[in-house]
């Protein structure tokens, strides 16, 4: 078990495409596992390995309220989608923004679990924002990319700035 680095904007490995999981085997649940302790520290609701520096389609989630419930999605899809909800998001990979989107009110998700087993749910509410959270991490998409222009200027202008910042010493 360990606790992995989580990668902040504007790290560019942020916006790269995740490549399928080929194999379920112990190396993913290993990671899959670190992921989750990862979360939990981090005290998300879920994680994109692709915020973990891993290009792979693979998440891990838990909303529950005892945090007892993991969750592990290889190769998450969703295959139907309707109405629309806003939500108040954030991101461990965008530190201290929390801005409302619209998303998708409910979803039809289909994935493979930690045993090689296809699945398929149906998703409402903040499960339904969060997966879709997910599924755009692993295709390279932030929340932030559907704020307002002005606001998304205004983000990156603050993470410049800090980049200098940390550089300088
Ligand atoms: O912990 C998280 N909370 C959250 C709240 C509203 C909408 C989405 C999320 S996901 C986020 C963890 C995270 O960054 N996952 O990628
Ligand atoms: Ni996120």
């Amino acid at each position: 078990m360990a606790v992995l680095h989580i990668l902040t904007y504007p790290d560019p490995r942020l916006r790269e495409k995740a490549r399928p999981v080929d194999a379920v085997d112990a190396a993913l649940a290993q990671l899959a596992d670190d992921m989750l302790q990862t979360m939990y520290a981090a005290k998300g609701i879920g994680l994109a390995a692709t915020q973990v520096g891993v290009p792979k389609r693979l998440v891990v989630m838990d909303l529950s309220p005892q945090h007892d419930q993991p969750q592990v999605l290889i190769n998450p899809r969703i295959i139907a989608s309707d109405g629309a909800q806003v939500c108040e998001e954030g991101c461990l990979s965008v530190p201290e923004v929390f801005e409302e989107v619209e998303r998708a009110q409910r979803v039809t998700l289909a994935y493979v679990d930690l045993s090689g087993e296809a699945q398929r749910v149906e998703a409402d509410g903040l499960l339904a924002v969060c997966v879709q959270h997910e599924i755009d991490h692993l295709d390279g998409k932030l929340f932030v990319d559907y704020l307002s222009r002005l606001k998304q200027d205004r983000l990156r202008k603050k993470a410049d700035k800090r980049l200098r910042d940390d550089t300088r010493l």
